[in-house]
């Protein structure tokens, strides 16, 4: 089998991590392809938790080469404080490779983050404050510092120069900010080279000779479909792609490649940060949600806002990145609910829609029509197979099934690796 993609199909945290820690064991990279350190995942291995911000899950099994690929933002001191925690906890993390291509978040792009956010205040995107977003627009602009660069100083130096001579003049006389001067970000730059250099590699080269040797290569999208720059609720999104097209372009892998893209979809919905969100819950429902599925966010903490399952968000995303597969997480949370509500439509300005509305305008004004489903009152986090789910729960999984544009083929029903039912 050749490549795999894994792709949110909704707003992120949909349990990606899980997924390919269970891949894991079959895998032999993992490519982180987009995002940086505002993703978060928690993968639990046998009762143990461990929380992923930029590094891809993949590095919990041993036999994983985990790989950050060239459409990556990388934080140097975000990365080796997660090496150490992952080291200090017996996890091997030498085998990891990093791309030198990927751009590098300078601290000058964390206070750009949060002062542009405070600048835009009621319209602000409620971003993770990583410097996610300025760095992806230096490297469009090409104003963008690259792991490469620390490996030639003067290179460095004059990259680090352009980039401040613009950053200063922003950060001085529009934000009343104290200049950054060139040695300060050179010398910080500098300070990681030592340890970086032998994870540095040619990775897009790395990762196509493992799929020419028939090894199987998973891409880890970061944050999800309705995030992403160009098809998410633009401009409530992130930086990157997190969609499968963009795992190509963030591997150094051509389309060919791909065999399966696999969509990762929660039984109900959550979104962390602003923007609009059809489905959502102002109730107690919502806190129900909230607290039952530990709904807070892994890398600001921040609480997430929850809803219904919106099977047209799921139909536009099964389009957009052409899934193969589904697997649906977090069907337990939903046990001991007496109906459940699936959007299946949307009323946009009293006219029924199916599909995605085309316009922002459209989605904004986008209110749920629901069909509702009886719920089950047992406890499913000990089900293995699908004949174990009690009728009703394998009845609501049939309905999205047909309602989201895919088969569903992993059901989860807990957060440990072992609790997943796999039906394809
Ligand atoms: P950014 O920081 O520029 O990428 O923020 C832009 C928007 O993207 C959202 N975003 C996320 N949404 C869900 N989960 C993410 N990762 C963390 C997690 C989030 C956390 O897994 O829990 O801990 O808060 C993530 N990363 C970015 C963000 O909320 C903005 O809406
Ligand atoms: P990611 O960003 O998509 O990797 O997802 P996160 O790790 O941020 O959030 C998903 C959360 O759900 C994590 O705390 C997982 O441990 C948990 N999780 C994943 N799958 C399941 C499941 O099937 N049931 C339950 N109860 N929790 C799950
Ligand atoms: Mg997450």
């Amino acid at each position: 089998m050749p490549a795999l993609v894994v792709v949110g199909a909704q707003w992120g945290d949909e349990g990606k991590g899980k997924t390919t820690d269970i891949l894991g064991t079959r895998v032999d990279y993992v490519v982180k392809p987009n995002g940086g350190n505002n993703a978060g995942h928690t993968v639990v291995v046998g009762g143990e938790k461990y929380e992923l911000k930029l590094l891809p899950a993949g590095i919990l099994s041993p036999n994983v080469t985990p790989v950050i690929g060239n459409g990556v933002v990388v934080n140097l001191e975000a990365l080796f404080e997660e090496i150490d925690m992952l080291e200090s906890r017996g996890a091997d993390t030498s085998k990891l490779r990093v791309s030198a291509d990927a751009h590098l978040v300078a601290p000058y792009h964390q206070v750009i983050d949060k002062v542009t956010e405070r600048f835009l205040g009621k319209r602000a995107i409620g971003t993770t404050g990583r410097g996610i977003g300025p760095t992806y627009s230096d490297k469009s602009g090409r104003l963008g510092i690259r792991v490469q660069d620390l490996f030639d100083e003067s290179i460095l130096r004059q990259k680090v120069e352009g980039a401040l001579r613009q950053k200063n003049e922003l950060l001085v006389k529009v934000y009343n900010r104290r200049a950054i001067l060139t040695d300060e970000i050179v010398d910080y730059f500098l300070s990681f080279a030592d340890r970086l250099q032998p994870y540095v590699t040619d990775t897009s080269r790395l990762v196509n000779e493992a799929l020419d040797r028939d090894e199987l290569v998973v891409m880890e999208g970061g944050q999800a479909t309705m995030l992403d720059v160009d098809h998410g609720t633009y401009p409530f999104v992130t930086s990157s792609n997190p969609t499968a097209g963009g795992a190509c372009v963030g591997a150094g892998i051509g389309p060919t490649r791909i065999d399966r893209v696999v969509g990762i979809v929660k039984a109900y919905t959550t979104r962390v940060g602003a923007g609009p969100f059809p489905t959502e819950l102002f109730d107690e429902m919502g806190e129900h949600l909230q607290k039952k599925g530990g709904e807070f966010g892994v890398n600001t903490g921040r609480p997430r806002r929850c809803g219904w399952y919106d099977a047209v968000v799921a139909r536009y995303a099964a389009r957009v990145n052409g899934f193969t597969d589904y697997v649906l997480t977090k069907l337990d949370v939903l046990s001991e609910l007496e109906t459940i509500p699936v959007c299946v439509a949307y009323d946009v300005d009293g006219e029924r829609v199916d599909e995605m509305p085309m316009t922002q305008t459209g989605f904004h004004h986008a209110k749920p029509i629901f069909e509702h489903f009886a719920g089950w009152q047992s406890d499913i986090t000990g089900a293995r197979t699908f004949e174990d789910l009690p009728p009703n729960a394998q009845a609501y999984v049939e309905a999205l099934e047909r309602l989201s544009g895919c088969r569903i083929s992993v059901i989860g029903v807990g957060p440990d690796r072992e609790q997943s039912i796999v039906r394809h």
